[in-house]
């Protein structure tokens, strides 16, 4: 059983592990060994770690193109990953499928597709599938705000509440699509929480840099989901800090403002969480330094590892692949 301090520790302990791996990645990204696109996920780290650590192991999970923070979350190996970023062999996914194509079947993680919306039909047909065989396990879709705009979410949420599949949507809503603004691509008069009740599922908003507010409101929605109640809808209000896709700043593309995006750095979910357990007295700052110290070392050799090994060989480049 896990006291509320030392889940309030792996929560933040996690979110540091997945920043410090990405901002890693993000500093060798320009040396072009890594020759795939990535999209990271630095600065909306709090729904991935809340959502999975309500999770169960035997929970599958499924993600998008920003997809490293949920991989790491639910316990994807950090050497699969980086492996698989470097187009090696002992990537996750043998090094032909880069950063969108992140899944560790032992952990969980099913699938990850950078064709928008299309993996929350996976994590359905997921749940459908436990719910067939009376199985006590879930499935969580997660997506941004941009993929409510496809088809599938449409079927999928339509599917999910008249099946009763015990499916948990996640929308890490960081208010953009790439370069254009939620404001301008839909009716912002009536929120994305509040539209999916028209299917009859229920839904909640949650400030997604709170990751403890993430992880209370998820815990209720696996819940609900676990109980047979059928599917949940979270919203997650975050944001993205770097350009959609790559390592860089992006304040010159004219899409947004440097002082918005310094706004949302203000509120940063990790070091509201640092303040957070330091005011309560829950961890020190040597104790934060020897965390970050031990990822460090975790993240060096992973990264050491994937650059030392072999990439696939020509002849076996087809298999996997279909
Ligand atoms: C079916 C499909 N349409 C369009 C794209 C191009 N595309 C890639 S990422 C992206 C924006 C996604 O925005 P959002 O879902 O909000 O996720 P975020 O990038 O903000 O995490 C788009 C339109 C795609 N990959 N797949």
């Amino acid at each position: 059983m896990t006291s509320s301090a030392e889940l309030e520790v792996q929560l933040l302990r996690s979110m540091m592990r997945i920043r410090l791996v990405e901002e890693t990645l993000a500093s060798l990204y320009g040396d072009q060994e890594m020759r795939t696109p990535t999209h990271f996920s630095i600065g909306q780290e709090a729904p991935a770690v809340g959502v999975c650590r309500a999770l169960r192991l035997d929970d599958v999970i499924y993600s998008g193109h920003r997809c490293h923070a949920h991989y790491l979350a639910k316990g994807g190996s950090l050497v699969g990953m980086v492996g698989e970023l470097y187009g090696k062999e002992i990537g996750c996914a043998k090094g032909r499928g880069g950063s969108v194509h992140l899944h560790d079947p032992k952990a969980g993680i099913i699938a990850s597709s950078a064709i928008l919306g299309q993996t929350m039909a996976a994590a359905v047909g997921s749940a459908w599938a436990f719910s067939m065989e009376s199985s006590s396990r879930m499935a969580v879709s997660f997506f941004g705000d941009g993929a409510v705009e496809e088809g599938i979410f449409h079927e999928c949420l339509n599917f999910a509440a008249v099946k009763k599949v015990p499916v948990l949507f996640v929308c890490e809503n960081n208010l953009y699509s790439t370069h254009t603004a939620l404001e301008v691509r839909q009716p912002v008069s009536v929120q994305i929480y509040e539209r999916v009740r028209s299917y009859t599922v229920p839904s909640k908003q949650v400030d997604g840099n709170d990751v403890f507010a993430v992880y209370q409101a998820a815990q209720e929605a696996v819940e609900w989901c676990r109980n047979g109640n059928g599917p949940f809808f979270l919203e997650c209000m975050t944001y993205r800090w770097r350009e959609h896709v790559g390592p860089l700043w992006d304040y010159d593309k004219g899409y947004r403002s440097k002082a918005e995006v310094d706004e949302w750095i203000a509120r940063c979910p990790i070091q509201r969480a640092t303040n957070r357990l330091l005011s309560r007295g829950l961890c020190t700052s040597e104790e934060l330094e020897k965390w970050r110290d031990e990822a460090k070392q975790e993240i060096d050799y992973a990264v050491a590892l994937a650059k030392s090994s072999p990439f696939p060989v020509v002849d076996g480049m087809l298999d996997g692949t279909y």
